[in-house]
């Protein structure tokens, strides 16, 4: 790729923030609250537009329902654009309430059934609301105990629930389907993993596609296959954006293993889905539980943008001609040349051009937007765990 198409690339990358980065959380041990914490989703929004202020690259927020509930969203959606940014991705959230201790669409109860898929068709009002595209469904739902419900028939009225979802969903508008091994399921989970996202996607049709939660997998899991397997397949939907190191750690993408960020990023390049066009969404979903938010989401895209330019910056010829040749070390060192990059430089320069200041993170503080938030918001909401 020529240097100009490496700097068009990256100034024309796109990064979705959440809202719920902005919220207090915690773990299930504590949530810990921080000044200047947003109040309302209008103010989440008005964090999120600080962001991309700076990056200059993340001009579009993920709401989640009911966490940012507003009476108007299509007044909601004005404030954004107000604010230089617009609405997203719309979460649907039926892992909240008490009546879903046993699942949401897969409960044995019918009435129960019927309720989470309420909310289900809720979220696409909203999106009609919002003008927002996607449809993100994560599940909670799965069982503890061995024997507890029978796994065929929790499918079965997965698919129920997914195929109704799906018969709602406007022409442009799309459900992704979010995966993820374990947790609040100890034994048994009903989306566990890709395969099965995948096949409930591939029966749905085309408007259903796969979401890589790069969290939500075991130990060892070589994610970058997956982002190769299902762009392939044009069944790669979105990206849920954040590091792990032991479990569902919501922490800052890109912190635990650059590497594997950057490999991620290598397949998204060579299948040429890095365009915003493409029809792959990639979206942060974190939590901040110790650091600042604003800065760390921030610091969240530049590693987004970090990966990004080293993937840009693999020749592809090179590689190609080693991997033909079957010349085991000289492909991977094709590879590692671009991740030994310090690509820093250019991104500051990319900034430049796009009239921003080079460095973000100071850029930020110097602003001075913390300490009037932390002085004029009093009493920040939850980011919605524990609430
Ligand atoms: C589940 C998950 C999913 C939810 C979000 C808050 O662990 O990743 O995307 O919507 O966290
Ligand atoms: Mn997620
Ligand atoms: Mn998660």
């Amino acid at each position: 790729m020529t240097e100009i198409a490496v700097r068009d690339a990256l100034r024309a990358q796109r990064i979705e923030v959440p809202s719920w980065a902005y919220g207090n959380s915690g773990t299930r041990f504590k949530v810990f609250s921080q000044p200047g914490v947003p109040r309302t989703p209008q103010e989440k929004i008005a964090d999120a537009a600080q962001v991309h202020a700076f990056t200059g690259v993340a001009p579009i927020v993920s709401l989640h329902i009911p966490w940012d509930r507003v009476d108007d969203f299509a007044k909601l959606g004005s404030y954004a654009a107000e604010q230089g940014v617009r609405i997203g991705t719309i979460n649907a959230n039926v892992f909240q309430d008490d009546d879903y201790r046993l699942g949401s669409v897969t409960n044995p109860d019918p009435r129960i059934r019927r309720k989470a898929l309420g909310h289900l068709l809720e979220c696409v009002d909203i999106m009609d609301a919002t003008g927002s595209a996607d449809l993100k469904l994560w599940f909670s739902d799965g069982t503890n105990y061995p024997g507890q419900d029978d796994i065929r028939a929790r499918q079965d009225r997965l698919a129920e629930a997914l195929s109704a979802t799906y018969d709602r969903l406007g022409d442009d508008q799309r459900m992704l389907l979010e995966y993820k091994f374990f947790e609040p399921a100890f034994y048994m989970t009903d989306v566990p993993d890709w395969g099965t996202a995948y096949a409930h996607c591939v029966r749905l049709g085309e408007k259903a596609q796969v979401v890589i939660d790069t969290g939500h997998h075991a130990p060892g899991t070589n994610i970058e296959f997956i982002v190769a397997f299902l762009l392939r397949e044009g069944k790669l939907g979105a990206f849920d954006f954040n590091s792990r190191f032991y479990a569902d750690d919501d922490l800052m993408v890109g912190a635990a293993d650059p590497f594997q960020l950057f490999r991620i990023m290598h397949e998204i390049v060579r299948a040429g889905a890095l365009r915003p066009d493409s029809g792959v969404n990639f979206m942060l979903d974190q939590c901040h539980n110790i650091e600042p938010k604003i800065p760390a989401q921030i610091r969240s895209v530049m590693n987004v943008q970090e990966a990004t330019a080293k993937a840009l910056l693999v020749d592809a010829e090179a590689l190609a001609a080693a991997q033909a040749a079957g010349d085991v070390l000289g492909a991977n060192g094709v590879l590692m040349d671009a991740y030994d990059t310090d690509v820093r430089p250019l991104l500051r320069e990319v900034r430049a051009d796009l009239g921003l200041d080079p460095e973000p993170m100071a850029a930020y503080a110097r602003s001075g937007y913390a300490q009037r938030i932390a002085a004029e918001r009093v009493g920040g909401q939850q980011a919605g765990w524990g609430a």
